[in-house]
């Protein structure tokens, strides 16, 4: 063989042998580089003569041709297998299921869920939601109320008060929602269509009662309301509530400083093997109270009793929460154990409205 072939068939090798295009752009440098073997080749052509030129000149270029041709070949081989390679390394099942992140795990605490599904009901009904301040003023959460100073039922709420300030002012934490209503009467005409939920504070703890609790009271101002009002507006809110077609309400009368007349409100039930159904059987059980407003309580928060009329009404939240989901025990509720929310939390996207649901998860 001469030594043009061997050349061939060595650099043929190479091409064949490169195993990735670095190593290719190697064999191309090392025959057709400035010093490459093949170029040395070319360069003997100038001094030979004639004659030489004509028979090793198309052996030569014939060559470089080869080797040209088999270096490209080799090189769209190298980038196909890479990227076949690449592709199999990629692959993704996009049947798998979603893999859940920190966000779909957190749950929202059953008192935040009933929260949103009281606001979404009486959203519904054309109620504004009203928040106030938990620390509030003994003239707001009491006096404005027609708790007399010194009157008896100031004690029925076993107040937490603060130290008298600079002023000889005495502070307390708010004992129900009624405060927020009395700012909303303060600052807005009639007519007024509100709820107040938020935190309520009593110096009570037991196995049903802690020392923080949640309401939600509502409060209606206008000037023909009446208790025919009162009852349908509690009737829809008890079906939206506890997802029942048909209720039965029972009105006993009983007594709120705020209110004249006043009424406890239980709902028809049954207890069937321990478990409370609502819209069946024939227990009752206590679910709120209401009452139209008294007259001193429109006058104290600016509102002509001789124009306007109202009534209102309060609720536990804790309560109805735990008789909704079937949750035995109060005291979970403000303890923060996280297998207590994973098992009676609800999903953070699926908020409650009346056409998706108020109770979905
Ligand atoms: C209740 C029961 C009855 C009530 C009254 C008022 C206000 F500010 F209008 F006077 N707010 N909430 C009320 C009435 C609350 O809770 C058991």
């Amino acid at each position: 063989m001469n030594e043009i072939d061997h050349l061939g068939t060595s650099l043929l090798a190479d091409v064949a042998g490169a195993q990735d295009e670095a190593a290719l752009e190697q064999v191309r440098i090392a025959a057709l580089g400035k010093a490459g073997s093949i170029s040395a080749l070319l360069k003997t052509l100038g001094a030979m003569t004639p004659d030489e030129r004509k028979e090793k000149g198309p052996l030569i270029n014939g060559l470089r041709d080869r080797v040209q041709t088999a270096l490209t070949a080799r090189r769209e081989a190298l980038a196909e297998a890479a990227l076949e390679a690449k592709l199999a390394s990629e692959t993704l099942d996009v049947s798998l299921p979603v893999r859940e992140g920190p966000e779909a795990r957190g749950r929202i605490h059953p008192i935040s869920q009933v929260i949103d599904e009281i606001t979404a009901i009486f959203g519904d009904m054309g109620f504004s939601i009203a928040e106030g301040p938990d620390v509030e003023t003994d003239d707001l959460n009491f006096t404005k109320l027609n708790f007399p100073v010194g009157h008896p039922a100031r004690e029925m709420h076993d107040t937490f008060f603060f130290a008298p300030d600079a002023s000889g002012e005495r502070k307390l934490l708010r004992t129900h929602t009624s405060p927020v209503q009395v700012r909303t009467m303060l600052a807005q005409e009639p007519p007024i269509r509100v709820i107040c939920p938020g935190r309520t504070y009593r110096m009570d703890s037991d196995q049903t009662h802690t020392p923080m609790f949640h309401q939600v009271e509502g409060l209606v101002i206008d000037r023909q309301a009446h208790l025919g009002h009162l009852k349908w507006v509690l009737e829809e809110f008890c079906k939206a509530f506890f997802e029942i077609d048909n209720v039965k309400m029972r009105f006993r009368p009983s007594f709120f400083p705020f209110t004249e007349p006043s009424m406890e409100v239980d709902i028809q039930c049954s207890r069937k093997g321990g478990e409370i159904r609502f819209g069946e059987g024939d227990d009752w059980l206590e679910i709120l109270g209401c009452g139209m407003v008294h007259p001193n309580v429109l006058k104290n928060c600016g509102v002509d009793p001789e124009v306007y009329q109202g009534f209102a009404w309060g609720m536990g939240i804790d309560r109805i929460a735990m008789l909704k989901y079937g949750m035995p025990d109060l005291r979970p509720f403000f303890e923060a154990d996280v297998r207590w929310l994973s098992h009676y939390g609800f999903r953070p996207l699926d908020l409650p409205t009346l056409t998706g649901g108020l109770s979905s998860s």
